[in-house]
């Protein structure tokens, strides 16, 4: 009888690593394709200078050893014929898309002296420096922008987690992220880390298993839908009837923490008297969940303690009411007595790059060297007061207006890195006012339909041919060496910026000083030296770094104005705002607009995160793009009955802005009435159907997630 092998874990692993005659080694860096919160630990195996493999690096506690799709796509990313491979220069007109290469001295010279002829015409205001979804230059790019004299640093959070930090500053002066291993309760109100944030659900998963009672709040049924308790399926752009209405039980019913709302909180009464006007019933008419399940919500989060709030970065502000209605679902943190409390919502400030770990860094004071008083007002802050007051960028989804109107004063030239024209409401208006600009560079891996817009183009490269820091909610830090030559004569997008910096801001010595230099001074707080973190490859975890204490505000004080938690801001007052976390119907809805709701009677909401896609980045990469090859709107079985369709069927999704052709995809993850499309397919562009000012108006956020559309069949 033949011996059966009996492999232990170890000689699985050993077996996995190619011995030393093959040539390969194995090299460890990140990935960095999707958000800063994940960015998991890769081991490549090189041979020969050439990524052959990518496994999830199994010592980073962060993804130990797992990766997605997309990462264990990323040859496909790295090595794709669309990476630009030289500087590039226009040839011809806007619309040519014709480009020569030229040298990088040449590039960077042109670029200083087009930026710097600008500066002394209409003033160093009239340069804006964006940065789009990549986050790992952006301390670097918002110091230059300043050095320069610049305030207009802006980026891709105008409409990304920013719009929720506004909300929750305006309540409390910081946002408290949920401390979910040690909460009995988890209150997730529309997020879905089941696709946005895989590396994160292991960890959800183990404390399901604990047996967490999980209440979640959307309209779409997740992964989480059949392991949460509640789910309660709201109308989209509803959230904040819900909010109140959860409110007006907890206050009914005497479940709120009364000994923090009289001691550090203003504007209850006001609140309390608001909230009356919200009964379940009255909210269920609104929000569409049944009233006895709003109830059962609101005495299931309030009397389990403690209990936190998982929000996503932007579900509940993509709406034209979205920074009212954030303010009522996270006013509910403190109305229960779960903020800044252990297994509640903690707050930890970020120590580098949105992460934070209990680590404190200098990334504040490096990033904005002046304050703004010194310099000319920031894009939108005269229609976005809060904004500009509460959040450290001008609003980029202004841009395109003051570029056309030049009002208050003119834009003539942006240097973006990596930068998207389709994220904007109304794309195709932002890419026309891109062809307006006297200058336009942008920094991009790929040779992208933004890129050919440009007069210059630069190629930056990837993780894996860079070095960065990476800090994770472990406490786990790398810093990554190269583990390939760039491709072509791509470079890191750090070392462009230092480059422009010696060109444009000369006098910032610190710049001048380069990038280890500058981290060093990042980090010193923190005790950590670049020489020393590049020793450990793969990393390592720190051990000594102690955690903020629970309940600082009672030592501090809230930081908002009055020093307390505002159910009534004042920032709001001060702006001519209503102070109160007031609910408004989406301004696109079928009771707000009943008259358009007749010819476009489906709620739209667009953008609920794929698996398999990041907006624009992985739909050029084969294995990806065969998960899902076309376009799809997802559409209850009972609307596409009404409409005639068969899965698959090729149909019209209209807006009152136009149309686009997609597939049906027929689904009960939508509830009736309401279709969802994600948003990043390139030849089937959601956002140039909705209007470029369908905004907040406190936050100028795009209210891409309630609208109104018809799906039709095409003939
Ligand atoms: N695979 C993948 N991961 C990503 C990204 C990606 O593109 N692809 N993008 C990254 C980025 S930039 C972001 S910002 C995050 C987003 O991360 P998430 O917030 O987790 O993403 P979404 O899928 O947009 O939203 C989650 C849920 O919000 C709910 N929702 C939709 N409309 C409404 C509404 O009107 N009200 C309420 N209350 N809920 C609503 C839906 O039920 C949906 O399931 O994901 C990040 N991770
Ligand atoms: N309808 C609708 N629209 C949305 C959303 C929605 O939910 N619905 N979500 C919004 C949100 S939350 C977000 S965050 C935005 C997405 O924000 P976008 O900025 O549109 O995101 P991406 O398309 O991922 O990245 C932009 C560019 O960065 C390039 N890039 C990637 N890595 C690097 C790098 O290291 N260096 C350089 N120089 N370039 C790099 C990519 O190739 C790409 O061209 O979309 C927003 N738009
Ligand atoms: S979750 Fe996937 S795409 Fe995101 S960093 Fe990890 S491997 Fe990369
Ligand atoms: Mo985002």
């Amino acid at each position: 009888m033949p011996i059966k092998p009996v492999l232990s874990p170890i000689s699985v692993l050993k077996g996995k690593i190619p011995d030393e005659t093959s040539g390969i080694e194995v090299r460890k860096t990140i990935c960095s394709i999707c958000n800063p919160l994940s960015h998991c630990g890769i081991d490549a195996y090189v041979k020969d200078g050439v990524i052959i493999k990518v496994e999830g690096t199994k010592e980073n506690p962060h993804n130990a050893g797992t990766l997605c799709a997309k990462g264990a796509a990323n040859r496909q990313y790295i090595y794709h014929p669309d990476r630009i491979r030289t500087p590039l220069i226009k040839r011809g007109d806007r619309d040519s898309g014709e480009f020569e290469p030229i040298s990088w001295e040449e590039a960077l010279d042109l670029i200083a002296d087009r930026l710097l002829r600008i500066k002394d015409e209409s003033g160093p205001e009239s340069v804006v420096f964006y940065a789009g979804y990549p986050k790992w230059m952006r301390p670097f790019l918002k110091r230059l922008a300043h050095s320069f004299g610049s305030p207009n640093y802006c980026s891709e959070s105008s409409t990304c987690s920013a719009g929720a930090l506004l909300a929750s500053k305006l309540n409390y002066g910081v946002a408290a992220r949920p401390e979910i291993p040690k909460s009995e309760c988890l209150l997730v109100w529309s997020t879905n880390p089941f696709y946005s944030n895989t590396s994160a659900v292991r960890k959800l998963l183990d404390i399901m298993e604990k047996g967490i009672k999980i209440i979640e709040v959307g309209p779409l049924i997740t992964p989480l839908t059949p392991h949460a308790h509640i789910h309660l399926r709201i109308r989209p752009g509803t959230s904040g009837a819900l909010a109140l209405s959860m409110a007006h039980v907890i206050i009914e019913e005497g479940l709120f923490d009364r000994e923090f709302i009289d001691n550090w909180s203003v504007g209850f009464d006001e609140y309390r008297d608001y909230v009356q006007e919200f009964p379940p019933k009255v909210a269920a008419e609104i929000t569409g969940v049944p009233a006895d399940l709003i109830r059962k919500a609101a005495r299931l989060y309030a009397t389990t303690k403690p209990a936190a709030m998982l929000n996503g970065p932007n579900a509940t502000v993509h709406h034209t009411n979205g920074i009212q209605n954030h303010r009522a679902i996270t006013a509910l943190i403190g109305l229960t007595g779960n903020f800044d409390r252990e297994g509640g919502n903690y707050f930890v400030p970020p120590a580098y790059l949105y992460v934070a770990n209990g680590v404190v860094t200098r990334q504040q004071e490096f990033e904005q060297p002046r304050p703004w008083e010194e310099m000319p007002p920031r894009i939108g802050e005269d229609l976005y007061p809060a904004w500009c007051k509460l959040i450290p960028e001008a609003q980029a989804i202004h841009l395109p207006f003051q570029i056309t109107s030049q009002q208050p004063y003119p834009i003539r030239a942006v240097l973006a890195v990596g930068m998207n024209h389709r994220m904007w409401p109304g794309s195709d208006h932002m890419r026309d006012s891109l062809k307006i600009l006297d200058f336009l560079v942008d920094v991009d891996l790929f040779m992208t339909d933004t890129a050919r817009l440009a007069d210059l183009i630069l190629p930056a490269c990837s993780s894996f041919e860079r070095s960065e820091l990476k800090f994770y909610p472990e406490q786990h830090v790398i810093w990554t060496s190269p583990v390939i030559k760039p491709i072509g004569e791509s470079r890191p997008d750090v070392d462009i910026i230092l480059d422009l910096a010696s060109r444009l801001a000369p006098a910032d010595s610190l710049l001048q000083k380069g990038y280890e230099e500058c981290m060093d001074w990042i980090l010193d707080p923190a005790g950590l030296k670049v020489a020393n973190l590049k020793k450990f490859p793969g990393g390592y975890t720190l051990k000594e770094i102690s955690m903020p204490p629970y309940r600082k505000y009672e030592k501090t004080g809230f930081y908002t104005p009055t020093g307390k938690m505002e159910f009534a801001s004042t920032i709001l007052k001060e702006a001519g705002l209503d102070p109160l976390p007031r609910y408004q119907e989406p301004a696109l809805s079928p009771h707000s607009t009943p008259e358009v709701a007749r010819e476009f009677p489906l709620i739209l909401t667009t953008g609920a995160r794929l698996p398999m896609y990041v907006h624009s980045r992985t739909f050029r990469l084969p294995w990806i793009r065969s998960l899902r090859p076309d376009p799809m709107v997802d559409i209850n079985p009972l609307d596409a009955h009404d409409r005639d369709l068969s899965p698959g069927d090729w149909v019209e999704l209209s807006t009152q802005r136009g149309l686009i052709r997609v597939k049906a995809n027929l689904t009960e993850i939508v509830p009736q009435g309401t279709v969802n499309i994600y948003h990043g397919y390139p030849e089937a562009d959601i956002n140039q159907l909705i209007e470029p000012d369908y905004v907040d108006p406190i936050s100028g956020y795009p209210g891409f997630k309630s609208l109104l559309c018809e799906v039709t069949k095409t003939s």
